[in-house]
């Protein structure tokens, strides 16, 4: 306890609990914490006492605690001597907690709170596995099951309790990790001359593909301020204010249907720079990520997994993946079938191929064959989404075998064979369009994966999505940007005159995919006027439209904007991938729940009529449609 006070002159702690090493041992110290763990052996108590920073037992001796009662979950400060701990005192309920070679023999305790309610009634601390589901193969197909959490409680009482499920060690770890993560995110981008920049909440409307929530304004009535999606235009400004190289942890806000991994608040790591191309925004982000995988390496287990980063064209990943978003550690790839079936006997592939449509085939390699029960599984999930004849065949002893075999020529025949490894498989995937069938082929490969235990999937696959096109058609079958309509592309000369020429136009944007998911998003950016004006031309907003939907970047770019570009990571995503958990609402410290509800505040909470009347509002909705 050198330059310490005296243990016993001090109030609460002399130490943390992770500070204290074997060179402590006869000391005399204090330490402060919760107590996460009781037990009696033979008249002695021992209890866990855990301070955040780790857990250290400590013996209580009846003799100098006579008529002392201990309970659990309750906040003490306990003063004692380090001794080393005898063999065997060891926490058998919870083998995950190792706990150090010393315990506090107490002398001295005082308890500061006690819990009032039943901890029967709140979520369970002591029976949650602390390695979670980390060390267990994650895949899409778990992903895409749902969003459990690795617990024997429900999610809903983890939300709804929050500040107690918080002492749970997982989520504990998960929001250490995250800050670990974003402490060196900050340093790297520091040392490559980034500034940190926060620009507001209270904004305007941003245009990124979902609904703003907004916040009336009492002051203008009438009037609302938008929270931003994303800060795209602030941060575009900030290169026309001339900052070069910007950067922010990100609050985006974002009213949309809340699929898997979607909040309606969320955390961007957002930069951007100005005089860069694509390469270098992809190079800096990789550097960024390769230096964080290897200073983190052993933090956890997934995160001492081993890595690569790829890079592929958009066409590309869906020609052989189906999706813009490949699962790298899948082996499988989908090859186009439709001209080997244009002219086929076989009715139901042919009228795909008919109606414009597309076959496609996954050879699977001998190696990874599936059993009947497998295959039947996996047509039965086919046909659950959505692919009504979900055909496959074998090839055995250089043959085609399959039901619908009999139905293809010798030459089609011959043609699959080719495909396919003696031994191994295919699967077809037929549908009324292409996109339709990369879809569908797309989802197939990994419950293909699943079933056929593909075993190398503790490894984080990287890929680097180029050459997205600039636009594509919504659902509404409007013409809509695929990025935002700030990202820069090659237009043609009079874009206005075929707007849907656009569909084939490709753009300076590029996303970032990690084992099968999005983890982000970013664009070089339109910095000439006119041609910004073109493009929301052709997205329908007149000049005057334009000038009133976004003032700002229009009145930035008249100063003259230099080439700028950047990127959004989706930081929650980040880190739930790299903790290997299925949920973002995991390394949150306050989510809300999938239905966009904070089950601790009760919020969105029904707007009070004082409150109204101040933003001078009324409500339209009956209490059954405000969904109360
Ligand atoms: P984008 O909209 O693609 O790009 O978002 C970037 C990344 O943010 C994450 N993300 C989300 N995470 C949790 N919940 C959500 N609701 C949610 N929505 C998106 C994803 C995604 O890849 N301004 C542009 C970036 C740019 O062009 O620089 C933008 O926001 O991981």
């Amino acid at each position: 306890m050198s330059n310490r006070q005296e243990a016993t002159d001090v109030r609460y702690r002399t130490h943390r609990i992770s500070d204290l090493n074997a060179k402590h041992v006869g000391t005399a110290l204090k330490l402060s914490g919760r107590v996460s763990h009781i037990r009696d052996h033979g008249g002695i108590s021992f209890i866990h006492l855990a301070d955040g920073t780790g857990e250290i037992q400590i013996r209580f001796n009846p003799e100098n605690f006579p008529n002392f009662e201990l309970g659990r979950e309750e906040w003490m400060t306990v003063g004692g001597t380090l001794e080393i701990r005898p063999e065997g005192t060891m926490n058998v309920l919870n083998p995950d907690i190792v706990l150090p070679a010393h315990e506090l023999v107490a002398t001295s305790a005082e308890v500061h709170a006690r819990p009032t309610i039943s901890l029967d009634k709140l979520p369970s601390l002591e029976r949650y596995t602390a390695r979670g589901k980390d060390d267990r193969t994650e895949s899409r197909h778990d992903e895409q099951q749902g969003e459990g959490v690795a617990s024997t409680v429900s999610e809903e009482f983890l939300l709804r309790y929050r500040p107690f499920s918080l002492r749970r060690n997982d989520l504990q770890r998960a929001l250490r990790i995250r800050s670990r993560v974003a402490h060196h995110i900050r340093s790297f981008l520091q040392s490559e001359g980034f500034c940190e920049i926060e620009t507001p909440i209270l904004a305007a409307p941003t245009p990124e593909g979902a609904r703003d929530f907004l916040v009336p304004s009492r002051v203008y009535r009438g009037s609302a301020y938008a929270l931003p999606q994303s800060p795209q235009i602030y941060k575009q400004l900030l290169m026309i204010g001339g900052l070069d190289r910007y950067y922010q942890f990100s609050r985006c806000f974002r009213d949309e249907d809340l699929r898997a991994n979607r909040q309606p608040e969320f955390t961007q790591v957002d930069l951007e720079m100005s005089f860069v191309t694509e390469d270098d925004i992809i190079e800096l982000v990789t550097r960024m990520l390769t230096n964080l995988l290897e200073s983190i390496k052993g933090a956890t287990p997934t995160l001492s997994r081993p890595y690569r980063f790829s890079r592929m064209t958009h066409a590309e990943a869906l020609a052989s993946y189906g999706t813009d978003a490949p699962d790298l550690r899948i082996p499988y790839r989908l090859i186009s079938l439709t001209e080997v079936f244009r002219q086929t006997a076989f009715d139901t592939f042919r009228k795909y191929v008919e109606m414009g449509g597309a076959i496609l085939g996954i050879p699977i390699p001998a190696s990874d064959r599936l059993g009947r029960n497998e295959i039947d599984r996996l047509r039965t999930w086919a046909k659950d989404h959505g692919l009504p004849q979900p055909a496959w065949g074998d090839r055995k002893d250089g043959e085609f075998i399959s039901s619908i075999g009999k139905h293809f020529s010798g030459q089609e025949q011959g043609h699959l064979v080719s495909l396919m490894e003696e031994g191994g498989q295919i699967f077809f995937a037929a549908e009324a369009t292409l996109s339709d069938a990369r879809r569908v082929a797309g989802q197939l490969r990994p419950q293909i994966a699943v079933r056929s235990q593909v075993t190398d999937l503790e490894r984080w696959e990287f890929v680097w999505i180029t050459g997205f096109p600039a636009f594509e058609r919504n659902a509404e079958g409007n013409l809509a940007p695929a990025h935002h309509p700030f990202t820069d592309l090659d237009l043609p000369e009079n874009p206005s005159e075929d707007p849907w020429q656009l569909l084939e136009t490709s753009s300076r944007a590029y996303d970032l995919a990690l084992n099968g998911e999005e983890l982000g998003s970013g664009s070089l950016r339109i910095h000439d006027l006119a041609k910004q004006l073109q493009v929301l031309k052709v997205l329908g907003y007149d000049e005057e439209r334009s000038r009133r939907s976004f003032p700002h970047l229009l009145a930035g770019l008249e100063y003259g904007a230099p080439p700028h570009g950047g990127i959004a990571l989706g930081f929650d995503r980040m880190i739930s991938k790299l903790l290997g958990l299925d949920s973002i609402r995991q390394v949150i410290a306050f989510p809300k729940d999938g239905k966009g509800r904070c089950l601790m505040t009760g919020s969105p909470v029904r707007i009070e009529s004082e409150d109204l009347r101040h933003l001078g509002l009324g409500i339209m909705v009956s209490e059954k449609d405000s969904g109360a």
